[in-house]
Order: structure tokens, then sequence, then C-alpha cells
């Protein structure tokens, strides 16, 4: 079979963000526009790719199946020697994650915007991940950006044609070398993997004798499948246990983003208090939101320390131990209480998957979360949300306990890290900017330090974080203005890397908090005078022209 040379023009906005190319998807149906992006990364990978394994999957979001064939054409002219998709293209993030490490591949390309909606009025994203299952490290992504500023031609075969709907195995003769495109079962080897992790037959038990009720919603995202299979089928939840089950190319017009804002109905329904337990996902499966009984919400940065304090009781983590715990800087530090008490390092990265995999390949990191409704451990290198919801399934079953109590339980032996965050979706990008300049001039000319701001607090320190990684040395600036007072409480500042258009202003807030008598206090009244002060100090509503945050977590 014939390879073209296609000649081509650069586009001058193909940088990688916090996880991937994302934009909204008008602009990637423009003629090359993926082209032009897939051969940026064959090019970036190199020779090293030639005649090895690359998986290909998405999370079913329109213009996904389009690319998954532009891919295949392109993958047969750039000397790629196998391809492993899943089937109709359905992989969820964590999935594909999971089959580069079981398969051996040296890399993997994810068709998927996140959290973002679907559509042609919403936004499509390509992300390349490196043989440890992990999504590229900044080396990677500047080099695959530099490649998309200079690109004059692709190279594709245009005859490589393949059935991606149908299991099995296809083989070509491209320049006298052969090339497979190999189409697998979407969740067979995850399914495996999880099997491997927790003890199935012991949580299925459980929910028969307890009569547990279990709700999980795919929000028409990719987890349908998977939670199909492995709570309907595998656990035994019952009929109905699985909702929204089925991946659309505009999920139904939802926002696939597991957060009490964009999954309101969902908290409806789990308040009218007919589950145990409710979990729910983002369109590429790895978020995961979990709700107790009538819908009592688990912070994600408590999720992370709670299933820490717990792993115990996953067999898993009996086999490995526990080598380390990490948050990213911005999440919430109930994580280092735990690690603390057990005796273990916690690492604080910077915000993005991409910097936990380096701890994990030296052997330093389990368990580790995000904010951001992102938990997982080092059985791969992408954040898991059905792993997420196993694992809270595995306490429950364990500590024979609610949600809800377990969560309490917590906070009274640990104390409780009050969070929460504050985003400002699609602000001008020039008030963003200015006021993120302001804070900066702040944390270098350091005047705030030593100020009392009020009678309660202190600044005790203000940067703007810089990571140094203690595996390869590398340096990553920039990362999110901090406040920290005397007490511990924090305020966090910094963009968002994942949004498509505008600027996206994220305002993080913590404060510790140990004495009985206010640990139910709700969060927005119990940080309210730290949000007042950290909109004082950034002048954020007169910069931005908001009055109001358009999602509170
Ligand atoms: C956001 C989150 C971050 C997460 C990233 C990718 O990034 O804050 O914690 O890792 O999304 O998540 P940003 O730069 O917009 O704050 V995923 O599920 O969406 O790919
Ligand atoms: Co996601």
């Amino acid at each position: 079979m014939e390879v073209s040379v296609i000649e081509t023009k650069a586009f001058d906005n193909q940088k990688p963000g916090t996880s991937g190319l994302r934009k909204p998807t008008e602009t990637f149906v423009q003629e090359n526009y993926v082209e032009n992006f897939t051969q940026s990364i064959f090019n970036a990978v190199g020779h090293s790719a030639h005649g090895r394994t690359v998986v290909v999957g998405g999370d079913g979001r329109y213009f996904m199946k389009e690319s998954v064939h532009t891919i295949i054409k392109m993958a047969a002219a750039n000397k790629i020697g196998k391809l492993i998709i899943g089937q109709d293209g359905i992989l969820s993030t964590p999935a594909l994650s999971c089959l580069i490490r079981m398969r051996k591949a040296i890399g993997g390309i994810i068709l998927t915007a996140s959290h973002n909606p679907g559509g042609i009025k919403g936004d499509f994203g390509i992300k390349y991940n490196t043989s440890n299952g992990g999504p590229a490290p900044e080396a990677v992504t500047s080099e695959i950006f530099r490649h998309s500023s200079e690109i004059k031609e692709y190279r594709i075969c245009k005859e490589v044609e393949v059935d991606i709907s149908r299991i099995g195995q296809k083989r070509f003769r491209v320049n006298g070398k052969d090339f497979v495109v190999q189409i697998v079962d979407s969740v067979d080897d995850y399914l495996y993997m999880m099997k491997d992790i927790y003890d199935f037959k012991l949580l299925r038990e459980y929910i028969k004798t307890q009569n547990l009720r279990i709700c999980v919603n795919a929000m028409n995202g990719v987890t349908g499948p998977y939670l199909k299979k492995i709570f309907e089928k595998e656990l035994e939840t019952g009929e109905g246990s699985v909702i929204n089950s089925t991946p659309l190319v505009d999920f139904g017009g939802i926002h696939p983003d597991p957060n009490m804002t964009y999954a309101a109905d969902f908290v409806d329904m789990m308040k009218k208090g007919e589950y145990d337990l409710g979990a729910c996902f983002d369109g590429d499966g790895d978020r995961n939101m979990i709700l107790g009984k009538e819908a009592f919400f688990v912070n994600p940065s408590d999720s992370v320390a709670i299933i820490a304090a717990h792993c115990q009781c996953i067999p898993y983590f009996k086999k490995t131990g526990i080598k380390g715990f990490a948050r990213s800087m911005p999440t919430g530090s109930s994580l280092d209480k735990v690690a603390e008490k057990c005796g273990v390092k916690c690492h604080e990265v910077p915000t993005g998957w991409k910097f936990f995999g380096n701890l994990m390949d030296a052997d330093q990191l389990s368990i580790c979360g995000e904010e951001s409704f992102g938990t997982s451990s080092d059985h791969i290198r992408e954040k898991d949300g059905v792993w997420a919801a196993l694992a809270w399934l595995s306490l429950l079953a364990n500590q024979q306990n609610s949600v809800q109590q377990i969560v309490e339980e917590h906070w009274k032996t640990y104390g409780r890290n009050f969070f929460t965050r504050y985003d400002y979706e699609n602000v001008e990008s020039k008030g963003a900017n200015d006021m993120m300049t302001n804070l900066r001039q702040l944390a270098s000319d350091q005047s705030l330090v030593g100020q009392a701001m009020s009678e309660q607090y202190t600044v005790q320190l203000m940067d703007d974080f810089r990571f140094e990684d203690s595996i390869d040395q590398s340096v990553t600036e920039k990362q999110g203005i901090r406040i920290i007072f005397t007490d511990g409480s924090r305020l966090v500042f910094r963009l968002s890397g994942t949004g498509s258009s505008g600027a996206t202003i994220r305002l993080y807030i913590e404060s510790f908090c140990n004495e009985d008598s206010k640990l139910q206090t709700p969060t927005q009244e119990m940080l309210k005078p730290l949000v007042d002060m950290a909109l004082k100090i950034s002048n954020l509503v007169l910069l931005t022209g908001r009055s109001e945050p358009t999602v509170i977590t």
C-alpha cells in the first residue's frame, strides 16, 4: 500500500495544556487540524515508535470516530507496527492507560476533552500518553508543540480501512512491512485488572447480604460499558443501578462533569434517600464524585485521604504495601494528616496527573488525588473514576458503616480540612491575566508577608508555586499563587489549563479545624471570611466583572 505525503500549513494554536490539546470541536474539524497534530505526535516520538504498538481510543464524543480512522491511516504511514483500538473507538482514559501497560505499548492517543461538553458546539481533544501509561510530560508535549508549529507535510496511507466495530485483527503490508490493527473489547483488560485489585466476591456478597443500594451514573460518557459489566454483571447491583450508560456523541446535552453543579439532577435524585452509595463520572471516566445516602457529599480532597487511611482493606495494597502518597498543590491537605500517621511521605505536585507519574515509576507513590474529583493509585498512570467507586465500596464493606459515618469518623480522628473551590469560567483573558500579574507582584515583593489581614489571619508565606521533580529534576514554574497563613489556612489562585475559550480562574480555599463542636459546620459558612479576604486581596470582582463564581465545589 502507498504512503502519500500531503503538504500542509502549521496552525499556531496546537499547544497542549494541563491535559492534552483541547479546543472547540469546530477548531478540530478544520481541514488538516487533526492530521497536523497527529503527525506532530509521530514526529516528536520519532524512530522509537517504529514497529511498536500504540493504543488508540476515546470517550465516544462527536468527531472521535472520524479521528480514529485518520489516526489509523497515519499510523500506517508513520511506520507504527500495531494499533490496539477499543471497539467502536471506545476506551476510557484509565482503560487506555491500563492497555498501554498491559500490552507493553510505546504510547497511546486519547480522543477526549474530558469533562468538557461534546458535540459540534462543544469541545474535542487529543492527548498523547507515553509508555508508562501516563500523560506525556512537559518535555514531550513541548516537542509535539514545536513540531506542530513547523510542520509542512504529513504522511498518510489512505487505502488502510478498518471496521472498528468488529473485534479482531487486520493485517496490512505498508512499504514492505506489516501493519496490524487490533480491535479489542473496550472493557475486558480493565475488568481483569480491577478483579486483581479488589475482592469482587467479597463486594458482591456484601451488597447482597446488606441489600446495599447503589446508583452509578455514567452521564452518557464513556464509563457506561464499564459500569454495566463491573457493577451490574459482576457485582450484581441490580437492574437500574447504572444510569445514563450509553456513550452519546454529545453526552445527551449533559455537561459531563461530576460535581454538585453539573450533576445537580443526580444529586437531587440521591437526596430522595433511595440509595446508600452514589457515584458519577466525567466524559472520559477519570473523574468521580462520591455521594452517600441522601446525597451526603464526599469532598474529593477528603475522599483520597479516607481511601488512603483504609487502604489496607484493598487486596492490591496488601500486596504492594504503601510506598507514599501525593496530592496536587491546590488539593486540601487531609491526605498529609493520614501520611503523617502512617509514617509515609506525602508529595505535593502541580495540578495535572502527569506530575504523579515519575514518583510512581520510582516506586515512591501508591495513592494520590486532586481536588478536582480525581483519585487513583499506581495501578495505572491516570486518575480512575471507576477505581475510586470500587475503593469506596470496599471501604463500606470493610467498615460495615455508611459513607457519612466513615467521613465523620475520619474528621474526628484527623480533624477536618474544610475546602472549597470557586471557578470563574470563561472570563475575559485581560482581567484574569491582570489579576494574576498583580498577585505575582505581591508574591515577589513579599509585601503581605507578616501582615495581619484580620484578627485571625496573618500571612506567613506568599509565593508562586514552583516544582522541582525529585526524580528527573525538571522544574515547573508559575503553578499558582499561594497565600499561607500562620494557622495553616491557605488561599490559592491559578488559571485553568483545560478551558477552550477565554480564561477560567480557580480560587482554592482551605482551613483546618479539629474542634469537635465545629466539625459539622457547613463548608461555605466556615470558609466565608477567607473567601472574602481572597476576593479583597485579588480584586477579582473589579478586574473580571464577576460578582459570583460559575461553579462552587
Ligand atoms: C483541571 C483540574 C486538574 C485536572 C485537569 C484534567 O485542570 O483542575 O486537577 O488534572 O483538569 O482533568 P485545569 O488546568 O483546568 O485546572 V480531566 O478529567 O479533565 O482531563
Ligand atoms: Co477527565
